[in-house]
């Protein structure tokens, strides 16, 4: 009996441990039990935002909270949007206030990549740039660019593992 409940918690431990996944799709990313996706279109940062929370429950344009998943998301670009010549839309933005850059759940942006070349960013360029972008010019550090970017840009989703 001993032996069989033995059994019986090895099995939980496993279920426990192995139960998180990603839908089809999307790459999972263990640190924050997150998934992420790429939208491979071009969007305005608006109809990204809609088109991330559209996909499943919780999604959204994404977010990172450490140069890790920062790194993450950039080799998952890398690897699914080769074709992009811009870059990918994030959910960070100061929409709200200038300068005070927030993501879409209303949480400070803490962790940040800006751009250094040719000028450091974000710099709000013509006063007019309010929303955040992996920049593949520039290896795929941060931007703020004009939300509404002409020709749009491609973008990344998240959600949390299932
Ligand atoms: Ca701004
Ligand atoms: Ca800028």
């Amino acid at each position: 009996m001993k032996t069989l409940s033995l059994v019986i918690s090895l099995v939980c431990v496993e279920v426990s441990f192995s139960a998180q996944y990603c839908p089809r799709g999307w790459s999972y990313y263990p640190p924050t039990g997150s998934c992420f996706t790429t939208l491979n279109k071009h969007l305005y940062w608006d109809e990204a935002r809609r088109e991330c929370a559209s996909l499943a429950r919780g999604s959204s344009l994404a977010s990172v909270s450490t140069r890790e998943e920062n790194n993450f998301v950039i080799n998952l670009i890398k690897r699914h949007g080769a074709n992009e010549k811009v870059g990918f839309w994030m959910g960070a933005n100061d929409l709200r206030r200038e300068g005070v850059y927030v993501w879409l759940d209303g949480y400070k942006v803490t962790f940040t990549d800006w751009s250094k070349t040719p000028v450091v960013q974000p710099d709000d360029w013509k006063n007019n740039e309010d929303c955040v972008h992996w920049w593949k010019a520039n290896g795929y550090s941060w931007n703020d660019a004009h939300c509404n970017k002409t020709g749009g840009l491609s973008a990344v989703c998240k959600m949390p593992a299932l």
